[in-house]
């Protein structure tokens, strides 16, 4: 049995059934994040947005030439297209996926809309060990990019072990460049994983037909429905997978009952506040130097530099 399915399996039998959302990104899931950042009701996407347009001269300053832009998560690099207009003397930008065919066509456009520029896409769980590519020309400094709050998604240690391995290739006088949604109102948090279009739900309900189609499991898709709340108190939000009737599964020949009303955790998303975010960042080894936040501080982008 693979690692990912003893991972799977173990997840699953745990009194809380938990799947880890790196498997929301195959293709689909891939396209339904897309059509969540367009959404109305998510936020976090259009503030980043606003920030990275209106800070974007003082960010490449602090990026500098002849840098290397490594960026985890990369998604359809929609952020990251604000800074690559403004940055025409980098060394490489190098996208980092779990999700590898949207991955290798975001990597094509971003390369035929910035034909100078030396695009090396590393298909990669960034959750694991693994290699960047050399560029051809030699960094000066690597600047590590994380936007979307895709951080939130981790639990503390994870998120600081993922932090340190940005620390490790930032290197001696590189930098992170880091988007973190901040805590606020529920009363906008959840609709923002509560869209009314339904998104958010098929998003999450992606995730059991991608077990099905890579991984041999055999999820009933219509017997579960999405749940997203908000917790104040772990300034998180639980996102899942509730099940609508006493039913069984099975991946790679393990069988699992699940009960009416027993759910699946598919997601955290945690939110943080400016001293929450810089104590764990401080913990891995970076001191924040600079934040901006949107007009209405719902978000917030980060540079970080290390200790
Ligand atoms: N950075 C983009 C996309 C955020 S969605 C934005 O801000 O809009 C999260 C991205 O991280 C997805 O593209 C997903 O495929 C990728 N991802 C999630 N878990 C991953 C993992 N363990 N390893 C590599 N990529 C991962
Ligand atoms: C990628 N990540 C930051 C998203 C979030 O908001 O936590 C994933 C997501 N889950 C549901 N909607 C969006």
């Amino acid at each position: 049995m693979n690692d990912e399915i003893t991972a799977l399996i173990e997840g699953l039998s745990q009194a809380q059934k938990t799947i880890s959302p790196k498997y929301f990104y195959d293709e689909t899931g891939s396209q339904l994040f897309d059509r969540i950042t367009g959404l109305p009701e998510y936020y976090l996407t259009d503030a980043e947005l606003d920030i990275m347009r209106e800070h974007v001269d003082e960010m490449a300053a602090l990026v500098g030439e002849q840098a290397s832009l490594i960026e985890f998560g990369s998604g359809s690099s929609l952020k990251t297209r604000i800074l690559l207009e403004h940055l025409d003397q980098l060394a490489a930008y190098v996208p980092v996926d779990i999700s590898e065919e949207h991955l290798l066509a975001s990597a094509a456009k971003i390369r035929s809309e910035f034909p100078a520029l030396d695009v090396c896409p590393v298909v990669a769980d960034f959750t694991q060990a693994f290699a960047l590519p050399a560029p051809i020309v030699t960094p000066v400094r690597n600047v590590v990019y994380f936007p979307g709050s895709t951080i939130g998604n981790f639990e503390y240690d994870a998120a600081m072990a993922l932090l340190r391995v940005m620390h490790g290739e930032a290197g001696e006088n590189g930098a992170l460049l880091i988007g973190v949604d901040l805590q606020k109102d529920a009363a906008i948090i959840d609709p923002a994983y509560n869209d009314s279009a339904g998104v958010t739900a098929a998003f999450n309900l992606n995730m059991l037909r991608h077990l099905n189609t890579s991984y041999g499991s055999n999820f009933d898709l219509d017997a579960f429905e999405h749940r997203a709340a908000y917790d104040s108190d772990e300034g998180r939000v639980v996102i899942e997978l509730v099940s609508t009737r006493d039913q069984s599964f099975a991946i790679a020949d393990t069988h699992f009952e699940i009960a009416d009303g027993e759910t699946i955790l598919t997601e955290y998303s945690h939110k943080y506040t400016l001293e929450g975010f810089a104590d764990m960042a401080r913990d891995a080894g970076f001191k924040v130097a600079r934040v901006w936040k949107d007009k209405n501080e719902l978000f917030s982008v980060q540079y970080c530099t290390r200790l």
